[in-house]
């Protein structure tokens, strides 16, 4: 059966869902301009509603295991702080087909930090999660951890999880691992973080969506195997990998063997005379690597 750890691994690519034609069927794909205020009024709403478990945390802070279980804010629990005096919020902008750039806040809440790395926007993750709708509906759930890599999948995962750290790991006697202390929390994303105008699962289109998650294990990721770490493959230095394509062939750097498409590979060409700092024979100030016309 494919649960939503198959659908996570689908790169949602915003412009494309959003650059569909309007004529294409009865429903046209919705603004982003009109749909991300709705969708950071609901969770607002939520936030400003609903409690975690903060207390048990608090009570017990060296305890990895508990897990974060929310809750509305009435009756005998009237007196909770809500979510919305707790969480830190990220914006990230995302432009529509006209260019307009349209800010989407993304709320969130480090519960335990972990003790290991944190990894970088596009590492590979070991995770155990659980994904809600506002309304409370459980639309997926992973007890025992899987491997994620953040370069493909939904963007507010990419977001949140380099806000953890990794666990500790000791492997015991029978190969499996135990894990502890790592890093665990929430995140609550508008739609355009998530699966947009997508009906995937028991997900409706256009849903907000809250993950908790917990961070076991991080790696590096090297996705081209060409010595540079994907998330250093970012030449223009505006901390995005994404849209770094050097020789223009449409293939993204950290994808490309060969960055500067001169028929040199980028892992032969870095560091040939191996002082760890990346050559530049010709002296132009642009690494041999990147350059086509010095190979
Ligand atoms: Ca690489
Ligand atoms: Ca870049
Ligand atoms: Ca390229
Ligand atoms: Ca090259």
């Amino acid at each position: 059966m494919k649960d939503l750890s198959y659908f996570l691994f689908i790169i949602i690519s915003l412009t494309l869902v959003l650059s569909c034609k309007k004529d294409d069927g009865p429903e046209p794909v919705r603004e982003l301009q009109e749909q991300a205020p709705k969708d950071d009024e609901a969770i607002v709403s939520y936030l400003q509603t609903h409690f975690y478990n903060y207390e048990e945390f608090e009570e017990d802070p060296n305890n990895f295991r508990i897990e974060i279980s929310i809750d509305t804010i009435a009756d005998d629990n009237s007196d909770k702080t809500p979510l919305w005096d707790q969480v830190q919020t990220k914006t990230i902008e995302l432009t529509d087909k006209n260019d307009n750039v349209i800010p989407n806040k993304m709320y969130f809440l480090v519960v335990r930090e972990g003790v290991s790395e944190k990894p970088s926007r596009l590492d590979s993750t070991f995770v155990t999660y659980k994904g809600t709708l506002l309304n409370g509906n459980i639309f997926d759930r992973k007890l025992l951890p899987v491997w994620f890599d953040l370069a493909e999948v939904i963007r507010g995962f990419r977001e949140f999880l380099p806000e953890l750290r990794a666990g500790n790991h000791t492997l015991n006697n029978d190969g499996t691992y135990e894990f502890d202390k790592f890093g665990k929390g929430i995140f609550f994303i508008p739609s355009a973080l998530g699966y947009y105008s997508r009906e995937i699962l028991t997900i409706p289109k256009y849903s907000p969506l809250i993950f908790s998650v917990a961070l076991h294990k991080m790696n590096p990721a090297d996705h081209d195997n060409d010595g540079i770490l994907s998330i250093n493959e970012d030449p223009d230095g505006d901390g995005n990998p994404f849209n770094d394509d050097t020789d223009n062939d449409r293939v993204v750097n950290y994808l490309d063997s060969d960055d500067d498409g001169d028929g040199t590979s980028t892992r032969e060409e870095y560091d040939r005379d191996l002082d760890g700092i990346p050559d530049d024979d010709d002296q132009d100030g642009i690494p041999d690597y990147l350059d086509q016309d010095n190979n």
